[in-house]
């Protein structure tokens, strides 16, 4: 609610509470599943203003396997979409979630950029894979996202193969997964949602959240064995937002798995191989 009251029978009006505000640096996933849609639709769920400047447009190929057709955005157009959000929201602007960036020369943009706006949250989804895509595809981004974003990450929310591929370290359990979690910690100094989603047998989906001081394993029963699109992006978008609202990590980190868990619950069917999870879900 932003309109201040005029009605002159309420004595002492309230003054208008003004939402937090957020961003997400990421990629438009054209199916809506994934990317800055999942980011915006949680953002708008969880009460806060949400910003999308984006990064590339990502357009799965129904006649070729459902493969990822990306096309990067122009570097100008992303530092000018930056410079335009952090000039009309910057002294109220103090969480940001990283998505999709897709090359080294957008991660260089967006390093700058996050270097000179100081946000307090840097919310770092790192995506170095999706769902379908083959490992190690692009080996130069993921190394320049290691190199000139993680430093800059103040929480981070690698799934399973990004959580071996910053560790250095092989999950196949809950203890190496809070291994990789607290190794990933160290490595960065921020704090980590560590998740095993689908991908550790069995019947819950665990995630490991450590700061560097709390270690805590997040657990909710798993809603069937099948990934499905929009969770990653939708858990760190969730976790910027409970930030931005003045929770603390780990409060952020519970509320986010809470949301996704029943967002899952809710999906919605989809002819490409992932249904989407359903920001709506809680409700
Ligand atoms: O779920 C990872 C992801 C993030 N951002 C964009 C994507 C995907 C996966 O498809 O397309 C834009």
């Amino acid at each position: 609610m932003t309109l201040a009251s005029t009605d002159s029978q309420s004595p002492a009006a309230a003054p208008a509470l003004a939402p937090a505000v957020v961003l997400t640096i990421a990629g438009s996933e054209a199916t809506g599943g994934a990317g800055a849609q999942a980011d915006l639709k949680t953002f708008q769920e969880l009460g806060v203003f949400g910003i999308a400047n984006l990064t590339c447009i990502v357009s799965f190929n129904p006649n070729d396997n459902w493969n990822h057709r990306f096309v990067p955005v122009d570097q100008q157009v992303i530092a000018d979409q930056l410079e335009a959000t952090t000039a009309a929201y910057g002294p109220v602007l103090d969480a940001v979630k990283i998505g999709m960036l897709g090359s080294p020369a957008t991660i260089n943009t967006v390093a700058t950029a996050l270097s000179s706006a100081g946000f307090r949250h840097v919310v770092l989804d790192p995506v170095l894979i999706c769902k379908g895509q083959e490992p190690g595809h692009a080996l130069d981004t993921d190394l320049a996202l290691k190199a000139q974003i993680l430093p800059l990450a103040t929480f981070v929310t690698p799934n399973h193969f990004e959580a071996e591929s910053l560790s250095g370290l092989a999950i196949t359990d809950v203890e190496s997964l809070k291994a990789a979690a607290i190794r990933i910690h160290e490595l960065s100094g921020a704090a980590v949602l560590a998740k095993g989603g689908v991908r550790l047998s069995g019947p819950d989906a665990v995630d490991v959240y450590y700061d560097g001081e709390t270690l805590e394993v997040l657990s909710a029963p798993k809603v069937g064995e099948v990934a499905v699109s929009g969770a990653g992006c939708s858990l760190a978008a969730a976790v910027t937002a409970e930030l931005a609202k003045g929770a603390s990590p780990l409060e952020a980190a519970r509320t986010a798995k809470e949301f996704v868990t029943a967002g899952i619950r809710n999906r919605v069917a989809s002819g490409a191989p992932f249904d989407a999870l359903w920001q709506g879900g809680p409700r």
